[in-house]
């Protein structure tokens, strides 16, 4: 029996040197390897073997099929590489166009977040940053909205804790910032807010550019024109624009920003509920009280500030509807961007 293994052994290891067609290397497998092969069948008389010698022809056996085995393998992975056998294979046409890559693209508010911040940083603003979970000094305090002040409702605030809380407005990274640094300053400070409000025209995450200005003499007039600069520039040069008068507690004197309605062009339709204006941003001179709050002499310096919604501006830009389409995640919305 040992002989007979050896002699096999040897035979199929000529064998197999000797195959040059992929085709063969299948009837090789068959006759020695298959189920009806010719080592499956010398196995299969092991039992005539006496039990003494048994383990020891076994093993035998098992190591000389496993070496066939593993010789083979090799071969066919070779034939597979080598190019003369392999007329039958599949051959790659190399003057084929490959296939293009599915794209993604940016999310229309990072779009617009984009524009809006490359527009301010060529009139010289620098990009602040800072947490989205703040303390309330940074989101309120300095604000000059003390607690209790009816502003804290206005702005549904998710707490952490009594003193901890989720940025509301962008307006925290600009405090940290003209704390550490001394004016002259002109910033804006782009990023999510959060507010505990949800319905059609609100989540409870959306996005803010807010942006100041720091200076000696820095008047309303100032304001006006870089204003008028960036909302002829992220809608058209043509844009009519006007200031009304508002209130925020951080601002003195304040104003919000109409444009005409992009749709009607100013006429009166349902977007502007007949009004002929959009309200895109508010803004206003720095009040003395927060700069007392950041150690500024407001004798000696003045200063503007703005804030904008992003959705909101994407939404008046590109004609959408619903606030919520933006965080659906339906690719049959963000794909026309
Ligand atoms: C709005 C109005 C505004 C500010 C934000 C501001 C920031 C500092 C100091 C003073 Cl650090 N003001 N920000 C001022 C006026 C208006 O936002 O309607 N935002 C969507």
């Amino acid at each position: 029996m040992e002989e007979e293994l050896l002699r096999l052994k040897s035979e199929a290891l000529a064998k197999l040197a000797s195959i040059s067609q992929v085709g063969e290397l299948e009837d090789f497998r068959v006759k020695y390897l298959g189920r009806k092969g010719l080592f499956t069948g010398l196995m299969r008389s092991l039992g005539t073997v006496s039990t003494e010698d048994r383990p020891r022809v076994g093993k035998l056996a098992n190591d000389v099929k496993q070496e066939v085995e593993s010789e083979f393998l090799i071969r066919q992975g070779s034939k597979e590489g080598s190019g003369q056998a392999l007329q039958q294979k599949v051959v790659t046409d190399l003057s084929l166009p490959g296939r293009a890559l599915p794209l993604g693209r940016l999310h229309p508010v990072t779009q617009i977040m984009e524009e809006v911040c490359a527009i301010f940083e060529g009139l010289g603003f620098e990009v602040a940053e800072g947490p989205d979970v703040e303390v309330d000094f940074y989101n309120f305090e300095a604000l000059n909205i003390p607690k209790h002040h009816p502003a804290r409702d206005m702005h549904d605030t998710f707490y952490v804790s009594d003193s901890v809380l989720l940025r509301t407005h962008t307006s925290p990274m600009q405090v940290r910032a003209m704390e550490k640094r001394q004016p002259p300053l002109r910033m804006i400070a782009p990023g999510k807010v959060y507010r505990c409000d949800s319905d059609i025209t609100h989540t409870p995450m959306f996005h803010q550019v807010e942006g100041f200005l720091v200076d000696r003499k820095v008047s309303f007039a100032d304001l006006k024109g870089i204003l008028s600069i960036f909302i002829a520039r992220i809608f058209d040069e043509h844009t009519s624009i006007r200031f009304r008068p508002s209130y925020f507690p951080f601002t003195e004197p304040s104003a919000e920003v109409d444009i005409a309605c992009v749709m009607c062009g100013g006429k009166g339709c349902r977007v502007c509920k007949q009004t002929g204006w959009l309200e895109i941003l508010g803004a206003g001179l720095i009040d003395p009280e927060v700069f007392k709050k950041i150690g500024y002499d407001p004798e000696e310096y003045s200063g503007f500030a703005f804030g904008l919604g992003i959705e909101r501006i994407a939404m008046l830009k590109y004609g959408i509807n619903d606030i919520r389409l933006y965080y659906e995640n339906d690719l049959r919305f963000l794909s026309q961007f």
